[in-house]
């Protein structure tokens, strides 16, 4: 990670990720997606799917967002055509906060290390150009002192904000945010479909989901992916890189 990126993160709570997939790469992807049922987790769409699991381009982000100890708490696609909606803008008025029931979208700096609860990496598939929609945000929001006063007509995108971002990126780039900055789905608008993996990641040592990966319903893992995939845990939990 450059000091620019740690820079945007820490500025900006999400950031996009340029080229992590080549075209070839995208169009494997795609051509499972077009005959497969897509439903359940990506990862368990087959071997280019759990590529994505530890991306040799994503895994410095992961380690240096969550530490070396990291884990694979959830994943999901997301499919939308146009004129579909989904999620509004959520986060701070639920999360992060002491007792509230999102407790793990937290953000925290110190010392020179970035640490957050839960981060998502979106493995976007297909182009989305400004004012497509799709993911949203509001940009620093992170690190807000007054995030349960956004507006509920701006969390339910009936009123347009200038501080609500939708960023542009390419197929074959990622987009990373951390839960703990204020985010959601706007309306897609494009007139093609929208296609996104989200691949959601904690540190070691705590979940979300209460549901674990079982690895029995995986092929192939390598012992990597089965670090990144193994439940949360602390005591003698080992580094997810291993020299092997
Ligand atoms: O990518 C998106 O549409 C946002 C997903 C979302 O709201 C979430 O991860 O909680």
């Amino acid at each position: 990670m450059t000091n620019e990126e740690k820079f945007l993160v820490d500025l900006e709570g999400y950031l996009v990720i340029k080229d992590v997939l080549t075209a070839d790469e995208v169009d494997e992807l795609n051509t499972i997606i077009d005959q497969g049922d897509r439903s359940g987790h990506p990862t368990q769409w087959g071997e280019p799917f759990r590529r994505l699991i530890d991306h040799p381009k994503v895994l410095p982000y992961l380690i240096e967002l969550l530490g070396p100890k990291f884990r694979l708490d959830h994943d999901y696609a997301i499919f939308m055509s146009q004129g579909e909606s989904r999620g509004r803008l959520h986060g701070g008025e639920d999360g992060g906060r002491p007792g509230g029931p999102e407790g793990d979208h937290w953000y925290k700096y110190r010392d020179g290390v970035i640490r957050n609860g839960l981060i998502v990496m979106t493995y976007c598939l297909a182009d989305v150009g400004e004012g497509d929609g799709g993911f949203a945000c509001v940009p620093g929001s992170h690190k807000s002192n007054f995030a349960t006063y956004l507006p509920a007509d701006v969390r339910g995108f009936e009123r347009p904000a200038h501080y609500v971002a939708q960023p542009a990126a390419k197929a074959g780039d990622v987009i990373f945010f951390t839960e703990a900055v204020i985010h959601g789905t706007m309306p897609w608008r494009a007139a093609h479909e929208r296609r996104s993996l989200l691949y959601k990641y904690s540190p070691g040592h705590s979940a979300w989901s209460g549901r674990f990966y079982d690895l029995s319903e995986y092929g192939e893992l390598t012992a990597q992916q089965e670090r990144i995939l193994s439940p949360p845990s602390i005591g003698n939990r080992p580094d997810v890189v291993q020299e092997e």
